[in-house]
């Protein structure tokens, strides 16, 4: 109906309302859309509504990023023009979380530290709130607070520098020099002939791919990124993220190895993002946590040890009784980094996947305490009795102490788990030799094989961090039992005419810490013993470990290093090296970075901020106060 104009009627508002109503009406309700939304600020951190609502507060200065999503091109992280707010430096800027400072937290006084002159790498962002990539499904809402994060370390990344001009030329820092150089020139002969494949085979010159990793890329460069930078090689520091950004592609589709891919890339990706506060490295490595999940798609949720990245199916490794069983060191060496991806994602199916498998591995029942090493993850059933501490078992007792540590404490569970578990290996496991040598056999349903594996020697190290928490009477007990394990490895190089260490060695028929065949008599760059000769270092201030380690350096050099680069060796006992043509990734990740710490101060990734996963990627130890927000699942 059409409505006419009446002269003299004021008509009424469609609700009846006269004017100062109307304006009454409209003071009333502002008032409340103001009160509304000066709610949401009120709101705790953790609330789903005030991070569904309010913009983003940081922007990354200078970055914009793009997401990758499954099958589509990998993530573009741009660096725009200059900006004047201080983007991550490279390697040797000064870091704000080494400023003196002393900080009083949970009612206690924390330690005061001085700055040295030439400090860190990484000044965290201006802002330091990071926010989580746009994913197919819209933008995930999540920020990381990379400022209150570093802020909240003990020490300076890394450590407390003395500017070179005024130290003194010492051996300790010759020493270190010297592995820094062997750390540039491993690097430089990868990118001089095998730039952006997985590894340099030095001999002949070129790159290698491999099968572990479901034909992903430059697993050498990922591995490499936090040693780069622990060792302040900037220039190729820059060179390693560079490629990163720009060639890094999760868009593959092979089959690859869940545990492999977890420890080197995840791993890798995860420290040099909680090293620098660079982007890239966090949507990596939480893209590449995201292709992972289908492994635990099995019925007991313990994952299967391949993943197809293009179908998602899952499978058991062949070898592994008769392709159905999963294996103790694979998905027992997952927890550190996933809870770490949940921490960086705000996305809790990671930590919700470890935690299940802790608790299926909690109930179930265990051979004298034991841990097999082969499960069924469709029964969850122990498929074998054969128990290591070497391969096959080593790092899932490795992660049971280091989730404790790196919950800053709190994870019990892990804590009780990790002294059930060693005193069972060592009521069942442990010997010591007619000569005085203390090993870990292998145990095969209550059989000894009198055999210990060159992996088991990370566990002199394990022994020796887990040592102080222990019940204050067996402490004494576990320092001494880690020197006598790192001893006993000792000896199994020192045996050598290369002073390398083979394979596996022997405890039999007169013969004590040497292989007693030419297929257990390889080296190929292992890190196990430098790394326990790091611990008990940093553990005991001994001089012996940081003599052994040079040891290992003068081998290294005289038998592995080669016109480009580094290789294994394929018999230790003969003094004329027969090179395996392989430089691993893990010479770059773990062993120069063992031998680099074991020269360096003990505040350089202090054991009080950092747990360093199997790979020795150091993740930080949730040292967070917040309560509710994803950082507690740490
Ligand atoms: C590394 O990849 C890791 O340390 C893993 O836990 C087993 N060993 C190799 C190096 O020897």
């Amino acid at each position: 109906m059409l409505m006419r104009k009446v002269p003299g009627f004021v008509p009424a508002s469609p609700w009846g309302l006269r004017l100062p109503q109307k304006f009454l009406f409209l003071l009333f309700l502002s008032g409340l859309v103001t009160l509304c939304f000066g709610a949401l600020f009120l709101l705790p951190n953790s609330s789903r509504l005030k991070r569904l609502f309010l913009a983003p507060r940081t922007q990354q200065p200078g970055l914009e990023v793009v997401a990758e999503v499954p099958g589509q091109p990998s993530a573009r992280v741009q660096e725009l023009p200059p900006n004047p707010a201080p983007a991550v430096p490279a390697p040797g800027k000064d870091d704000p979380s080494s400023q003196a400072r002393t900080r009083r937290r949970k009612g206690s006084l924390r330690r005061t530290y001085p700055t040295g002159p030439r400090q860190e790498a990484t000044e965290p962002r201006s802002s330091g709130l990071i926010e989580a990539p746009r994913s197919q499904e819209g933008s995930i809402p999540f920020s990381f607070d990379f400022n209150a994060f570093r802020s909240r370390l003990r020490h300076p990344v890394l450590g407390t520098r003395i500017d070179e001009s005024e130290e003194p030329q010492s051996l300790v820092r010759t020493q270190r020099e010297k592995v820094k150089e062997m750390m540039r020139f491993a690097w430089q002969s990868y990118k001089r002939y095998a730039m952006g494949k997985n590894e340099l085979r030095p001999l002949t010159k070129d790159g290698y791919e491999g099968s572990m990793f479901g034909s992903l890329n430059g697993a050498t460069v990922i591995d490499s990124l936090d040693t780069l930078y622990l060792m302040e090689l900037r220039e190729e520091f820059q060179e390693a993220k560079a490629w990163v950004e720009e060639n890094f592609h999760l868009n593959v589709s092979g089959e690859a190895s869940l545990f492999e891919v977890n420890i080197r890339y995840i791993g890798g990706l995860l420290s040099a993002f909680y090293l620098t506060g660079e982007e890239v490295f966090r949507i990596k490595a939480i893209k590449l946590g995201e292709k992972l999940l289908p492994a635990f798609n099995t019925p007991t949720g313990i994952p299967k040890g391949v993943v197809n990245f293009k179908s998602g199916s899952n499978r058991s490794w062949g070898w592994s009784t008769a392709g159905s069983s999963s294996i103790l060191a694979e998905f027992g060496s997952l927890h550190l980094e996933f809870l770490h991806l949940t921490e960086l994602s705000g996305n809790p199916v990671f930590a919700e996947k470890v935690r299940h498998i802790r608790k299926v591995l909690r109930k179930i029942d265990k051979p004298f305490g034991l841990y097999p090493n082969f499960i069924s993850p469709v029964s969850g059933n122990w498929m074998q009795h054969h128990v290591s501490v070497g391969g096959l078992g080593d790092s899932f007792y490795e992660y049971l102490i280091k989730s404790w540590l790196m919950s800053a404490k709190t994870d019990i569970e892990a804590k009780e788990m990790y002294y059930e578990a060693l005193k069972a290996l060592e009521t069942h496991l442990l010997n010591v030799s007619p000569g005085g040598l203390t090993y870990f056999a292998e145990w095969r349903g209550g059989i000894l094989d009198h055999k210990m594996g060159h992996l088991a020697c990370f566990s002199g190290g394990m022994i020796a961090l887990g040592a102080e928490d222990a019940e204050e009477e067996k402490r004494a007990h576990y320092r001494e039992l880690a020197a006598q394990i790192t001893k006993t490895c000792h000896e199994s190089y020192d045996r050598s005419d290369t002073k390398l260490g083979p394979e596996a060695f022997w405890f039999n028929s007169g013969r004590e810490a040497v292989s007693t065949q030419l297929s257990e008599s390889y080296y190929i760059l292992r890190p196990e013993v430098v790394e326990s000769y790091m611990y008990l270092w940093r553990q005991t201030h001994n001089p012996v470990y940081r003599e052994w380690g040079w040891e290992v350096v003068t081998a290294l050099e005289k038998y592995c290093r080669t016109e480009a680069g580094f290789s294994g060796i394929q018999d230790v006992y003969s003094s004329i090296p027969s090179h395996d043509n392989k430089q691993q990734t893990f010479f770059l990740a773990e062993t120069l970075k063992y031998l680099y710490l074991l020269f360096s101060e003990d505040n350089t990734l202090s054991l009080e901020d950092w747990v360093f996963n199997t790979e020795a990627h150091p993740l930080p130890v949730n040292h967070s106060d917040s309560v509710g927000g994803a950082g507690d699942q740490l």
